[in-house]
């Protein structure tokens, strides 16, 4: 198949799924057009049947904001015309399923049939979508792409509540490659984070509010209390400054380590004796996955999809957002017991295996097979 992938090309969760699916379509022979304002973070190298097509919204005196929704249904247009693709997948609903519509019908307009299927990844309808601001247009493209899926049975069920929806909404849940997230030696790496043999807790995000990093470091505060143990906080965003500072307050930077965005986390997860992830609101949590991948247990709230991921005391632990005491006590009960951390990293292992990409790819591809073959 010929398929045209759109998708925010940052560090975020939806770009990184939107950007490993189609790289592991382009292994199975698919050729795949991503089409975005910039490189995809995690598509580093040159593949033969990856293509990739810059979208710029013109600069203009009259434009306070570039009007980058023009330009990318401009692009996906013409993309789809000259590269004459079977179909389009846009990742995040705002404003990838809107602009499709547009480009669909553009497209129409000459006698050119294009399907779309919407992928919902969290936030496009827990945060931003459900916002008056722009619940009409969100629900509008949903029901009127020709397939949507959500990443988890929890958005699927929120999607339903929030939206009035007439469309089926498949679950394929987000997927994890092995080849690259697995536990690998970086012991050099633990002896320098970690000289005197303390415990390894990780963070990644890309710190925004939802993520509730400074429980994280509350949680971290009072677990050191009991364990020695050492931080790491991978990624960066919005937050940053003020946990830096929150660090230095509670004198804890000596402990802690911010480590900013990092291409090599699964490196980094290798050294890992547990991931936390207190997050308000997470759809799916693709940062619990690609820990578990590599063998470390997660402690992470209980919303969203973070229970379909996480298994409560199988895979790790999970308690009400917001509640640092429950968290800390269930890290110190992990860290204080090598049997059962040792139980819970072979338990989160064998838990991430359900999402191996090898088992979910092939979801999507009969998933679009069945798209175009409606949509003719
Ligand atoms: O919160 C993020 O990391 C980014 C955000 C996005 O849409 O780019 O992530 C959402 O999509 C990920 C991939 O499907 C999910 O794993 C995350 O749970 C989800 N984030 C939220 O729902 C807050």
């Amino acid at each position: 198949m010929k398929i045209g992938i759109v998708c925010y090309p940052t560090y975020g969760g939806s770009g990184v799924v939107a950007t490993e699916l189609g790289m592991g379509l382009a292994n199975k022979g698919h050729l795949v057009h991503f089409i975005t304002y910039r490189q995809p973070a995690r598509l580093t190298q040159f593949h033969e049947n990856i293509f990739y097509h810059e979208v710029s919204a013109e600069e203009y005196p009259l434009f306070e904001y570039p009007p980058y929704d023009t330009a990318l249904a401009s692009k996906m247009v013409d993309v789809v015309k000259y590269e004459k693709l079977d179909i389009l997948h846009v990742h995040y609903a705002i404003p990838h399923a809107t602009v499709a519509y547009i480009a669909k019908q553009i497209l129409l307009s000459e006698g050119i049939k294009i399907p779309y299927v919407t992928t919902l990844h969290g936030t496009d309808i827990t945060i931003v979508g459900s916002n008056k601001t722009f619940a009409p247009v969100v629900e509008f493209s949903i029901n009127n792409s020709d397939g949507v899926t959500a990443v988890s049975q929890s958005l699927k069920d929120q999607t339903l509540e929030y939206f009035n929806i007439n469309k089926d909404i498949k679950v394929i849940y987000n997927f994890i490659d092995f080849n690259r997230f697995r536990k690998v030696d970086k012991d050099h790496f633990k002896r320098a984070i970690a000289p005197n043999g303390e415990k390894i807790i990780v963070h990644t995000s890309n710190f925004r509010k939802v993520k509730r990093v400074e429980d994280t470091i509350y949680i971290f505060q009072k677990v050191s209390e009991k364990v020695a143990c050492k931080l790491l906080l991978i990624g960066d965003g919005p937050e940053r400054d003020s946990l830096e500072r929150l660090c230095r307050e509670l004198k804890m930077s000596d402990d802690v380590r911010f480590l900013g965005k990092q291409d090599a986390i699964e490196e980094l997860l290798s050294i890992a004796d547990l991931f936390l992830i207190p997050s308000a609101s997470e759809s799916f949590g693709l940062a619990a996955l690609e820990a578990m991948a590599c063998e470390v247990p997660v402690i992470s709230s209980n919303i969203g999809g973070l229970p379909e991921v996480n298994i409560h005391e199988i895979t790790g632990f999970l308690s009400d957002v917001g509640d640092i005491e429950s968290m800390s006590n269930f890290a110190i009960e992990l860290l204080t017991d090598d049997e059962k951390l040792n139980a819970f990293k072979t338990n989160a292992l064998l838990q991430a295996r359900k999402f191996d990409i090898t088992n979910i790819l092939p979801e999507y591809e009969s998933y679009y097979e069945e798209v175009i073959s409606k949509s003719k």
